[in-house]
């Protein structure tokens, strides 16, 4: 069994500052450190479906979907890939693409069926036993994530993220899941992408909770994840860290950002602004200082005063009597999809809302190709870029690629050549990170493994290594050109 997960703490020596060749497979199989975690990721409720299956409690989603006019064609995550069934199968496409690490969810609803440790669903810890036990016997590490935007609907009935009591909570839910599952589980990731939960959640209200409370609810929200996430860190480090040894983070997002003209002061604002607002958000916090970035909360406060609005302080404060965030993450745990060019504007100048306080507005770059979804431009060098902006500014952690990945939409295409390219263009560009930059890179994981339920898009969006054929009850799995592509790559750098 591949038992790398410590080391990467400790053992820095990859060789080096060699130029990388041009195209990937030229390049030597020590571009990569050889405890390299390859990977592919998933999330609960995008593929398990059972969303009521032996005692699971419904959570955000399951409501949200069910909610008339929320997700495209009205569909919903009720058996999804069925995984929670299929299980096997879904080991079997690891097994197939000859992955060293896979990354996945528990659904907190699925062992705490309303949410808190009063009562806890053997059945749910059970089926994570299995997948867990069945990965470690496949030579396969596991990289679980807590919490990947399906709530227990019984908290959200309490306030869910807005309300301080949640990350208490939270806390004794990762206490729980470090307890029973942590003598196996060494890469752990509290919280997946806190920024789209808070702001697609509850500022444009297209992620369940579904709230639309602009300006206000969305840096609420984040607030008590990283309360949250700072809590369970802690009690990570204070009762399970000596006897378990595996290490904690939390799965941040980030475009690259880019003026939209390179010598423009005021595009070059702007750009910081709005890495202050996305990235900035959740890693000064953590990273930094452990406090908000200065130009977010000065450019917050000023907003409210122009607005004349006087209720609390809309970006709150972290108190000094609770545990600290700053330094509750082990590694770097980044989801690279896309990058964008800024400019100020964007706002909605009269009312309260992100956008304004941000004064940042992003556009594409003509040049950049567009996969699937119109958000995906696809710059693979964005990645690079954000890797070594990571390095510098955050004292050279370790770094594992949480996710990244290219979608398909429209007529399917199991020969999805744009797609393989995409993998050995974007690989290629962290080996430069690696060997160019000195990035302590220490894993990359794509997403997904299977085509799954992609939030509003449903399953109009395809993400997959492998194809699910949704319409087929068997919900039979096939391998894309492009997963025949990663698992070339994982088989000659592994
Ligand atoms: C991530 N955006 O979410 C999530 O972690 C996955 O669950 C999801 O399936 C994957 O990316 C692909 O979308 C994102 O609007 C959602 O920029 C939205 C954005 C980015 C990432």
């Amino acid at each position: 069994m591949r038992d790398n997960h410590l080391i990467f703490l400790r053992d820095t020596h990859i060789k080096c500052n060699r130029p990388v060749r041009a195209a990937l497979f030229q390049c030597p199989k020590d571009m990569f450190p050889s405890d390299f975690a390859w990977g592919a990721a998933t999330a609960a409720y995008q593929i398990e479906g059972g969303w009521q299956t032996d005692g699971k409690g419904p959570s955000i989603w399951d409501t949200f979907c069910h909610e008339k006019g929320r997700v495209f064609g009205e569909q919903n995550g009720d058996v999804a890939c069925n995984s929670y069934e299929l299980w096997e199968k879904d080991l079997e496409c690891i097994q197939q693409l000859g992955l060293t690490h896979y990354r996945l969810s528990l659904s907190w609803a699925r062992l705490l069926p309303d949410g808190t440790t009063r009562h806890v669903n053997q059945k749910g810890v059970q089926y994570y036993n299995k997948v867990i036990d069945d990965l470690l016997a496949c030579g396969v590490s596991p990289m679980v994530t807590l919490y990947h935007f399906d709530l227990p609907q019984a908290l959200q009935d309490q306030g869910g993220w807005k309300s301080p009591g949640i990350a208490t909570l939270f806390d004794s839910y990762a206490r729980f899941c470090f307890q029973t599952f942590g003598d196996r589980v060494k890469l752990w990731l509290t919280i997946n992408e806190p920024h789209v939960c808070a702001k697609l959640g509850h500022e444009d209200g297209i992620h369940a909770p579904g709230l639309k409370e602009p300006g206000i609810a969305a840096y609420l929200a984040g607030h008590n994840m990283l309360r949250a996430h700072a809590m369970a860190w802690h009690s990570y480090n204070s009762f399970y860290r000596t006897e378990q040894k595996g290490a904690v983070s939390l799965a941040i997002n980030s475009n690259w950002l880019e003026p939209l003209h390179a010598g423009c002061a005021e595009d070059i604002a702007a750009t910081e602004r709005c890495r202050a607002f996305t990235l900035g958000w959740f890693t000064w916090p953590v990273f930094v200082t452990g406090d908000y970035p200065e130009i977010m909360r000065s450019a917050i406060d000023a907003q409210s005063k122009k607005l004349g609005y006087s209720g609390s302080p809309r970006l709150p404060s972290f108190s000094k009597d609770e545990p600290a965030v700053l330094g509750t993450a082990d590694f770097f745990a980044l989801n690279y999809y896309t990058s964008r060019k800024v400019k100020p504007g964007g706002g909605c100048e009269k009312t309260l809302c992100m956008k304004s306080d941000r004064d940042a507005e992003e556009v594409l770059d003509p040049s950049w190709p567009i996969c699937g979804v119109s958000w995906l431009a696809v710059v693979p060098h964005g990645l690079r870029n954000t890797l070594k902006y990571i390095k510098d500014t955050f004292n050279n952690p370790a770094v594992y690629i949480t996710e990244n990945g290219f979608s398909q939409v429209g007529q399917l295409q199991i020969d999805d050549v744009q797609r393989s390219e995409f993998y050995k263009d974007t690989i290629l560009e962290v080996a430069k990170a690696v060997q160019e930059d000195g990035v302590n890179v220490r894993g990359y994981f794509a997403w997904s493994l299977l085509d799954n339920f992609e939030w509003e898009d449903g399953f109009s969006v395809r993400f997959g290594l492998f194809h699910v054929d949704f319409a087929d009850a068997k919900l039979g799995r096939t391998m894309y050109q492009s997963g025949r592509q990663y698992a070339k790559i994982v088989l000659k750098y592994r």
